[in-house]
């Protein structure tokens, strides 16, 4: 497996072009895509942030080190993905107001169309009346949130509120996910559903839509 040590340390360099090279490689040896994305691009991010948070690494190491993840993750994609499944489905799916980081968004939505779950995606920084409204414009039966900063999963409760001010709370499960968040939060703010990880939630959101 020395080579998912190399898909990790070549991540942490940010050097994307190897990065994806390597993915294919170990696709090629025969190692399970999740195998590929838990042990060598989710293990590099994984020291990355450790060294963010240390300040042994800054914002522009960070930035490349995750252009390196999402070129390896996009690689994985078609192997992440169950081929040829109907729609289930329909979710909306966003990264909070204020919050920009979209990996483990982008990990989610990935997980959710491999389940056959049609998935409309709102990108970052994205308000709790825009979530409801794209709700109720694609009739959709879940809105997932994401967020990564302990400063703006607060805004996960404004989009509970507002899907209730909306009229829609009943017709939408609302998931919630992300580094900080947690089963307890999610009670505390009268969402449907916190997992800890993108898998888990594919399979919670395939349970809501069936
Ligand atoms: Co940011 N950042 N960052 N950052 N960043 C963190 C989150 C931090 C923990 C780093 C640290 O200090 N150790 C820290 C937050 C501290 C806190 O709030 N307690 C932090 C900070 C402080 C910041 C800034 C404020 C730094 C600054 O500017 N001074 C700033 C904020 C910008 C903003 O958003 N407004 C910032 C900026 C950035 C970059 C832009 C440089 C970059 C983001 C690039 C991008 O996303 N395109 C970045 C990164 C990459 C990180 C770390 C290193 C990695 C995050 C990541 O992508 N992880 C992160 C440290 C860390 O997490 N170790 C850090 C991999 C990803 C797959 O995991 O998103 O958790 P994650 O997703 C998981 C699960 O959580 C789950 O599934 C995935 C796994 O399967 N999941 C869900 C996610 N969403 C889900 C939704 C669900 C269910 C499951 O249901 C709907």
């Amino acid at each position: 497996m020395a080579i998912l040590d190399e898909i990790s340390e070549f991540l942490q360099k940010g050097r994307a072009p190897i990065v994806k090279e390597k993915v294919q490689a170990a696709l090629d040896e025969g190692i399970s895509a999740k195998d590929i994305l838990e042990k060598g691009l989710l293990a590099g991010m994984g020291v990355v942030g450790e060294k963010f948070k240390n300040n042994e690494v800054f914002v522009p190491e960070v930035l490349i080190a995750a252009r390196a993840m999402n070129m390896g993750v996009a690689v994985l994609k078609p192997y992440l993905a169950e081929d040829g499944v109907e729609s289930k489905g329909t979710a909306v799916i966003g990264t909070v107001k204020g919050d920009l980081h979209d990996i483990g968004k982008n990990l989610v939505k990935m997980m959710l169309e491999g389940k056959g779950i049609n998935v409309i995606d709102l990108g970052t920084d994205v308000a709790p009346e825009t979530f409801v409204q794209a709700a109720i414009d694609n009739n959709a039966d879940i809105i997932c949130c994401s967020a990564l900063l302990t400063t703006t999963m607060g805004e996960m409760k404004n989009v509970v509120e507002c899907a209730k001010e909306k009229g829609i709370r009943d017709k939408v499960k609302i998931m919630v996910g992300g580094a900080p968040v947690t089963q307890s939060f999610c009670d505390s703010i009268g969402a449907d559903c916190y997992t800890s990880d993108a898998a888990s939630a594919a399979d919670a959101a395939l349970a809501f839509c069936s």
